[in-house]
């Protein structure tokens, strides 16, 4: 069976990071990190008490605590084949994490992003600037790299050598458009999978605040324009 270690970014989620590790398949997760973001809440204890490696990066930036699961998983002992992202906020339902990993491991695909446009969603858990968002970028993606996605989901499953090819580097908000955008450039086959998504449990940091969907909305645009020329 292919080893599949799951990543989860967390800042200060200790109202949801429990029920998310709780509700990830045993049997497909060999490892799960959960990357303390500077948390000042108890996000750490009970992600280590729910039986997830917990890992502190202090620097903020979802990117940022991405590329320092990356790192702590090179530094392991062990070599995994798939690399699941998941966030900590219980938005996405973590049991849909085989459907992720399927193509992957019947050797279909490469990178398999959970498209909350094509899901279920509860009524106001992707909020109007996020729909919108999602849509102007993916449609630039169609344009300028020729690959098809509808959603830019934080719930995504990679192999892991591919993911190391990508040589990423975003440490914000930019981290989820240009694995995509890369992957496309460098002809990774990708598709998608439907996933559900519900509200957030405890405070939204991103599209839930005015400065936070401007700053994101603006680096997913330069980070898809900017490989175009790197
Ligand atoms: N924004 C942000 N999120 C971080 C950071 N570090 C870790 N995270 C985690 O990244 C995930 C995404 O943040 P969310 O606040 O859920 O952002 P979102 O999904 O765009 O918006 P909402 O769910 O509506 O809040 C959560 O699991 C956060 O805990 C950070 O420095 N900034
Ligand atoms: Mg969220």
């Amino acid at each position: 069976m292919k080893k599949t270690v799951v990543i989860i970014p967390a800042l200060n989620e200790e109202r949801s990071i429990g029920r998310v590790i709780a509700d990830i398949p045993r049997d497909f997760a060999a490892e799960i990190v959960v990357v303390n973001n500077g948390s000042t809440d108890s996000t750490a204890q009970v992600a280590s008490d729910s039986g997830a490696t917990v890992i502190d990066e202090a620097r903020r930036g979802y990117g940022q605590a991405c590329l320092a699961g990356m790192d702590y998983i090179k530094n392991s002992s062990y070599l995994p084949d798939i690399i699941v992202f998941l966030d900590a906020d219980y938005s996405d339902y973590p049991q849909e994490m085989k459907d992720l990993i399927s193509p992957i491991t019947e050797g279909r695909y490469d990178l398999v992003i959970g498209s909350r446009t094509i899901g279920e969603r509860q009524k106001g858990a992707l909020l109007p600037q996020a729909l919108v968002g999602n849509y102007i970028a993916t449609r630039l993606i169609r344009l300028l790299y020729h690959v098809d996605f509808t959603d830019l989901g934080p719930f995504r499953a990679i192999r892991y050598d591919k993911l190391l090819s990508l040589d990423m580097r975003d440490r914000t908000f930019g981290w989820t458009v240009e694995m995509q955008v890369k992957a496309a450039k460098k002809g990774l086959r990708c598709t998608e999978v439907p996933v559900s998504y519900r509200k957030r449990i405890g405070t939204s940091k991103v599209t839930g605040t005015i400065k936070g969907s401007v700053m994101a909305g603006v680096k997913i645009i330069w980070v898809i324009f900017r490989q175009l020329f790197s």
